[in-house]
C-alpha cells in the first residue's frame, strides 16, 4: 500500500535551509537520519524536495541495475557546466559514458596498478621528505593528503608533474577547483533572498572554469607534441578506440575526462587519508596495532613494493572503517527506469533522482552494532561474510561505481603505512573534528605532530 515519504517539520517557504546553513548538509543529513528508523526520508531545498534513503533493503532496491541508474542530481548537473559529460557525471544514457567505460576499463587492471606503483611511490617519498625536515612540529594533514594524491593521479594518469611538495602554496588549480565546487554546492543550497548577491560569484565561477581548463589544454598538447607509446589514462583517452563502436572520443569529450580524473582521482582518497590519521588519534590502542604491522611488513627503511602492499591488513581496515563512518562522496542518486513502489509502501516516479545517503546506511544501527564506534574488527572476514550486502557503499554501485577505487586503496595504504612507518603522530592540541564540505568531505583545518620515529625530543 503507498505511503507518504516522512519529512521532519520544516520552515515555510525554505524548508531546511535554515538548518543545513547551520550544521552543514551532511551534518544536518546525518542527524536527521538518526530519526527516520524506516531508512527514508524527504527534505525540503526551497521550491525542491529531495529523498533520501539509509536502510540497507531499500538501498539493495536501488542499487538493482534492471530497475535503478545512477541519475546525477542537482549538485552534479552544476558540476556538468565543467566535468560535461565526463564519466563522473554524465547520465547513463549519454553514449560518451559507455564509450570511455569502455576505452578507459583496461587503465585500471591489477597489471596497469603494478605500472603505476613507482609513480606513486616517488610522491610518497616528497610526502616523506617533506614531514622529515618539519619534525617535531605540527602540519595542516588535509594539505599534504591532497599534495600527495593530486600528484598521484597526475602524474600516473597523464604524465603531468604538479611538484606539489616543493611549494608553499597549493597548485591554484585546487583553489580555482575549490571554488567551483564550493559555488555548485552553493547553487542548489542558497536560500531564495541570497541568490540576488550570486552574481560575483557567478564570475567568479567563469573564471575558475577557465582555469582549469587551461590547465588541461596545457597536459593534452603537451602530449600530442610528445607523444610517448605509454599505456596510461591520456594515451588511452588520444588514441584508443571503444570496441563496441570503433570510435575514439572527442576533444571536447577528452577534456572534460582529464578534469574529471583530475577531481575524481584526489579529492575523496585525500579526505580518506585525512579521516583515517584523525580517528587513528582517537584510537591509540588502534594506532598501536598498525605500528605493529608496518614494523613487520615494512621493518625499519625498507621500500614498500608492490606485493607489501597486499600484506597490509590492518592498514586496510583502518580505512575501511574510516571510509564507513566518514564516507567521503557521501550521496550518490539513482533514479527509476519507471514509476515503481520501493519496500512495498514507497512510491518513486520515472527519473526522478533519488539519493543513497552513505553516512546514514554506514551507520544504521540495525546492520552495525555500536554504530558510531571506530572498530577495525568489523572488516575480519567472517563478520563482513555475515553482513548485510548492501549495508556499505562508499564506491557507489554498479557500472557506475568507482572506476578507481583499487587505484584509490592502493595510493591510500601505501601512503598511511609510510606515514607511520617514518612518523610518530600526535595530537597535542586536542583537535575536535568539524567537516569541511566540498562535493566531497574532509576534516576542516585538522592539523597533527609529527616527530620521526627514533628521534626524541
Ligand atoms: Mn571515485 C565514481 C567514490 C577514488 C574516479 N567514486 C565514484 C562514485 C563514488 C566514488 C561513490 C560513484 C558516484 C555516483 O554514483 O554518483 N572514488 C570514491 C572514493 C574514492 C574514489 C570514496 C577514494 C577513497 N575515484 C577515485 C580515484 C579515481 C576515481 C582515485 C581515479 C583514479 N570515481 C572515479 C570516476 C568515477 C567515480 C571516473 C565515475 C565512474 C563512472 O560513472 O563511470
Amino acid at each position: 500500500t503507498p505511503g507518504q515519504i516522512p519529512a521532519p517539520k520544516g520552515l515555510p517557504v525554505v524548508g531546511h535551509l535554515h538548518q543545513i546553513a547551520r550544521a552543514g548538509l551532511i551534518g544536518h543529513l546525518l542527524h536527521v537520519s538518526r530519526d527516520f528508523p524506516q531508512g527514508i526520508f524527504k527534505l525540503k531545498f526551497g521550491s525542491r524536495v529531495a529523498v533520501f534513503v539509509t536502510d540497507p533493503d531499500l538501498v539493495a532496491e536501488l542499487c538493482d541495475e534492471t530497475r535503478f541508474r545512477k541519475m546525477p542530481g542537482p549538485g552534479l548537473r552544476v558540476v556538468r557546466k565543467f566535468a560535461g559529460d565526463g564519466l563522473f557525471t554524465a547520465f547513463s544514457e549519454e553514449p560518451n559514458w559507455g564509450k570511455a567505460h569502455r576505452i578507459l576499463l583496461p587503465a585500471f587492471s591489477q597489471r596497469a596498478m603494478k605500472g603505476y606503483f613507482e609513480m606513486m611511490l616517488e610522491v610518497a617519498d616528497q610526502l616523506v621528505a617533506k614531514w622529515s625536515r618539519l619534525s617535531g612540529t605540527d602540519v595542516l594533514v588535509a594539505d599534504d593528503m591532497t599534495r600527495f594524491t593530486l600528484d598521484s593521479i597526475a602524474v600516473a594518469g597523464f604524465g603531468h608533474r604538479f611538484d606539489s611538495f616543493e611549494r608553499e602554496e597549493l597548485d591554484s588549480f585546487l583553489e580555482a577547483l575549490g571554488r567551483a565546487l564550493g559555488e555548485s554546492l552553493n547553487m542548489i543550497t542558497r536560500m531564495p533572498l541570497q541568490q540576488r548577491f550570486a552574481k560575483k560569484s557567478a564570475r567568479q565561477f567563469e573564471a575558475d572554469i577557465a582555469e582549469m581548463n587551461a590547465l588541461v589544454d596545457g597536459i593534452i598538447t603537451e602530449r600530442r607534441a610528445n607523444p610517448n607509446d605509454g599505456k596510461d589514462l591520456l594515451n588511452l583517452m588520444l588514441s584508443a578506440v571503444d570496441p563496441e563502436t570503433g570510435e575514439g572520443l572527442d576533444d571536447l569529450n577528452i577534456r572534460y575526462q582529464v578534469l574529471t580524473f583530475l577531481i575524481a582521482g584526489h579529492e575523496t582518497t585525500s579526505g580518506l587519508l585525512t579521516f583515517a590519521q584523525h580517528l587513528l588519534l582517537r584510537h591509540p590502542h588502534v594506532l598501536a596495532q598498525a605500528y605493529g604491522e608496518v614494523d613487520r611488513v615494512l621493518p625499519g627503511d625498507k621500500r614498500p613494493d608492490y606485493a607489501d602492499i597486499a600484506q597490509l591488513d590492518v592498514i586496510e581496515r583502518i580505512l575501511k572503517e574510516a571510509q564507513r563512518l566518514w564516507p567521503t562522496a557521501p550521496i550518490f542518486s539513482l533514479a527509476p527506469y519507471e514509476d515503481t513502489l520501493v519496500g512495498g509502501t514507497w512510491t518513486l516516479r520515472k527519473d526522478r533522482p533519488i539519493n543513497v545517503f552513505s553516512p546514514g546506511l554506514h551507520r544504521n544501527p540495525q546492520v552495525w552494532p555500536s554504530p558510531d564506534e571506530f572498530d577495525i574488527d568489523r572488516w575480519l572476514p567472517d563478520a563482513e561474510a555475515a553482513r548485510h550486502p548492501h549495508a556499505y557503499k562508499p564506491f557507489g554501485n554498479g557500472m557506475r561505481a568507482c572506476i578507481g577505487r583499487q587505484f584509490a586503496m592502493v595510493e591510500a595504504k601505501m601512503a598511511l603505512a609510510m606515514i607511520l612507518q617514518n612518523f610518530a603522530i600526535s595530537d597535542p592540541h586536542g583537535y575536535r573534528l568539524r567537516i569541511k564540505e566540498t562535493l566531497s568531505i574532509k576534516p576542516d583545518d585538522f592539523t597533527m605532530r609529527i616527530r620521526l620515529r627514533g628521534e626524541h625530543e
